[in-house]
């Protein structure tokens, strides 16, 4: 390295002359270099779309420098680090995040101006990365800005899908999927390291051999692909810190079926090649169900394989005893997708290490702790013993021996309680053998947390009950949190400079704890103007976008009236259509003089349907037919309107949510594990519309009852309603279930199963016991914005007591209560 030889260093330093700069002329002149030497066009003659290219590798550089910095600092302290092992992260957009993140936004801007370009053109060329689905992803993506901004020697570990998140098109109303290949224009962001690569193996079998007379499994693999390793710079705010994510690809190996090349079948050798490269090539785009699909296992492991012969390469530069490896290591298990992790750490520990079992398993058991995304039993991932067996043989065997020596434990501790042992063991006998992904995180991680508090009690209560009372301290909660810097800094500007105006400090940007200090200026006059106006411009903004994908006009007085995330029946966007009909039915029959005291509306829903979803579809399409038909209505005019924001992404949710009045988060009680979107829309201070689910619970905590609307069935009451069933259907809820029924909407037939989930008798989401509760919730929220000023006191209390909710306090309490690791800062000011 370049620190043992310091006249090397020396001489290297005067070279490149110290730090890039970022003074307006350097700035142009960097653009420039790259617009003649990177994007090879004439610095005379480039569009936008090269200027953004230019402009991103310049971003880029300065994002490499403190990159390195920040990589030469952690390993010269050696602090202990956190490994997030990911499978899917949603991370949008990156320039003006990187930028304001640099704190060179304005330099920037500046230095464009004088070329003649907008920042904000420019910014608008960046295609969005969507390498995941929705709520965990973006999570994933929130936490890695949290731990670059808190200076955690953090490594954020994932796959390199080269298709993302497909592209929803809507054609006639329905949605159809088309392949997002995000890197068809190249990404200036990521750094590929040739030099980074692994071996990751699959198939063969497993020997046993004698070892110095210790008899030891040997696995003889059958194929072996290479994961190369691609950097994506993370930089925090306010610090010289700048992490990494690293994300692996698939790539053919050299030692790939030499036989096959020896017998001269070449071409099929060749296409056999080729092959290995799809491994990382497409996410699944269902975020709740898994399908026992033998590429989606071959996913997690080579993510796993590639990112643990990562880590204990960087261990091994610095150490020589596995001893001190929970001194240094902890790997976070984000959900279920990478917990074959244990079982690879297993292997390489005993079988490459030559550790003893024991020994292997307490370190394994110290490193590993695991968050828990999902709700219910059937969300949790399960795989085959078959496909297991022939995929990875070895790690099978693992599995099996872990699990023998947990259930002799477990015999111990709670005797020979079949039924009990039969539901806490990692392999579930049935029809189809499989591993329980979940039981075998919980088994080897010291710690285990949900979501939400009430999503951290059901799982002690309900889903994990025995391994709670096995283990009652493993279990912990950690609130999810977004991070303010992309959802308030970057998606809105404007409220960003309010709020800094009256706090009189931009601290809150890195303390978001001080925007509590807006509570006493809610019902100042001039800070209520100020606030309309910015929720103003951030409506038209929305209301531009809204006229040029859908071509309907909407009134800026309206409310604007919002909910997008996946679709999904528990999340109920079936119950807000449903009460938009009812709206809109009442209007038809209103007396014409009353008509003046309706609050206008525009209701706008986004999100995607899994591709496989068929309830979730005919959802999006009778969004699309209620939205023909009131759209068209002349008689019914601004008093109401209906858009469908189609392809709900980042880079659509940071314009969509800072434009809204009131945003609908509202699932059925129980079946939310947190939610983040509602965040996203408390700091942004929109209302909120909700049931008592999720976080939701402790929104109203740190806002109170009195700021958002609540309604519908609490957690504890769903069991017993599901019971009662359809005689709780009320008859406003049949009315509008029968006019789609009989057809005022078109399709008849084609909703025909759609309505059976509700009336059908089962309505097991509870559209019908909740609809009343439903309907008086949205007519307490049309009283309230009839009054602007009291609207606005709700809107500034709203994002004044959002500050529980950043990502900085969820990674804050992980680093001390979980990972045990400290901030290692780069020693400069910024
Ligand atoms: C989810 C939950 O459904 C969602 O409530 C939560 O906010 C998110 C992040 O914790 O995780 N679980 C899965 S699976 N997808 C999600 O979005
Ligand atoms: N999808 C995208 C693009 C998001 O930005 C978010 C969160 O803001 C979500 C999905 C998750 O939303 P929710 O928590 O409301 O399901």
């Amino acid at each position: 390295s370049l620190g043992s030889d310091s006249a090397k260093a020396e001489r290297m330093f005067r070279l490149m002359d110290g730090f890039l700069k970022n003074d307006s002329i350097s700035l142009q002149q960097d653009i420039l270099r790259h617009v003649e030497y990177t994007v090879a066009r004439s610095r005379f003659n480039f569009d936008d779309f090269e200027a953004y290219q230019a402009l991103a590798h310049s971003v880029r550089d300065r994002l490499i420098e403190r990159s390195h910095d920040t990589q030469l600092y952690f390993k010269r302290k050696d602090p202990k680090r956190v490994y997030f092992l990911s499978f899917e992260y949603l991370m949008g957009r990156s320039l003006s995040n990187s930028v304001i993140n640099l704190g060179i936004r304005d330099q920037y801007a500046d230095a464009l101006s004088q070329l003649g370009f907008e920042f904000e053109v420019l910014a608008e060329q960046e295609g969005d990365a969507a390498l995941g689905n929705g709520g965990l992803a973006r999570l994933s993506a929130c936490q890695m800005d949290s731990m670059a901004t808190l200076d955690y020697p953090a490594w954020g570990y994932g796959l390199r899908y080269e298709y993302g998140l497909f592209r929803q098109v809507i054609l006639d109303g329905f949605q159809h999927e088309q392949p997002d290949f995000w890197l068809n224009f190249g990404n200036p962001w990521e750094t590929e390291r040739v030099h980074v690569t692994y071996p990751v193996k699959f198939y063969g079998v497993v020997e046993e051999e004698n070892l110095n007379g210790e008899k030891s499994n040997v696995w003889i693999p059958g194929e072996v692909v290479e994961a190369v390793a691609y950097d994506n710079p993370i930089p925090g705010y306010g610090t010289r810190n700048t992490i990494t994510l690293r994300l692996w690809a698939g790539k053919p190996s050299d030692q790939h079926d030499m036989e096959a090349y020896n017998t001269g079948d070449y071409i099929n050798a060749v296409v056999c090649r080729q092959k290995a490269e799809n491994i990382s090539s497409v996410l699944y785009p269902d975020d709740r169900s898994f399908q026992g699909k033998e590429l989606r296992l071959k996913q997690q492991y080579f993510f796993v394989s590639a990112s643990i012969q990562d880590i204990i390469r960087r261990f091994k530069e610095a150490h020589s005893n596995f001893d001190e490896f929970p001194e240094k290591v902890a790997l976070q298990l984000n959900d279920t997708h990478p917990s074959l992790a244990i079982a690879e750490v297993m292997r390489v520990l005993v079988d490459k290490e030559h550790l003893g079992w024991n020994k292997a398993w307490d370190i394994a058991c110290k490193i590993f702790s695991f968050t828990i995304h999902a709700v219910i039993a059937e969300g949790l991932e399960k795989i085959p013993v078959d496909l297991l067996g022939s995929l990875l043989p070895r790690h099978l065997q693992i599995i099996y021996e872990i699990n023998f020596k947990f259930v002799e434990e477990l015999k111990k501790r709670i005797g020979l309680d079949y039924n009990r042992l039969s539901r806490m063991s990692i392999i579930e006998e049935g029809a189809v053998k499989s591993i329980r992904m979940a039981n075998l995180a919980i088994v080897c991680s010291h710690t285990v947390n949900g979501v939400s508090k009430v999503h951290s009690e059901l799982l002690k209560a309900k889903l994990f009950k025995d391994f709670y009372e096995l283990w009652p301290q493993k279990f912990q909660c950690k609130t999810n949190g977004v991070t303010q810097r992309r959802w308030i800094v970057v998606s809105n500007p404007s409220l960003c400079a309010l709020i800094s105006k009256w706090l009189g400090t931009e601290a809150w940007i890195r303390d978001v704890d001080l925007l509590t200090g807006l509570r006493a200026y809610a019902a100042d006059p001039d800070l209520q103007q100020e606030w309309m106006m910015v929720k103003k411009v951030n409506k038209m903004r929305l209301a531009e976008y809204i006229e040029a994908m859908s071509g309907v006009k909407v009134s800026l007085d309206a409310m604007f009236d919002v909910q997008t995330k996946r679709i999904h029946e528990y999340k109920r966007q079936l119950l807000n259509i449903l009460g938009i009909i009812h709206r809109y039915d009442c209007i038809k029959n209103m007396e014409k003089s009353q008509r003046s005291k309706v609050v206008p509306r525009v209701c706008i829903i986004g999100g995607k349907a899994a591709p496989g979803y068929e309830i979730a579809k005919k959802i999006i399409k009778l969004c699309h037919a209620v939205a023909e038909k009131i759209n068209n209505d002349t008689d019914v005019g601004d008093l109401l309107k209906l858009v469908f924001i189609p392809d709900y992404n980042v880079s659509v949710a940071e314009l969509v949510i800072p434009g809204a009045d009131l945003s609908q988060h509202i699932s059925t009680a129980g079946h939310e594990a947190s939610g983040t979107g509602s965040m996203k829309f408390l700091m942004n201070g929109c209302l909120l519309l909700a049931t008592e689910d999720g976080s939701t619970v402790e929104i109203v905590e740190e806002i109170g009852a009195d700021n958002l609307f609540l309604f519908g069935a609490k957690i504890h009451e769903v069991p017993k309603l599901r019971e009662e069933g359809s005689p709780k259907m009320p008859l406003q809820c049949a009315r509008v279930i029968r006019m789609v029924r009989d057809g005022h909407f078109g399709f008849k037939d084609y909703f025909e199963s759609l309505c059976d989930t509700v009336d059908g008798g089962k309505d097991f989401y509870l559209l019908g016991s909740d609809f009343e509760s439903y309907l008086e919730a949205q007519a307490a929220a049309d009283k309230a914005f009839a009054d602007p000023n009291k609207w606005t006191q709700m809107s500034i209390l709203s994002t004044a007591g959002s500050g529980r909710f950043s990502s900085d306090r969820t990674i804050r309490d992980y680093a001390e209560k979980t990972w045990g690791i400290e901030p290692c800062r780069f020693p400069s000011d910024g």
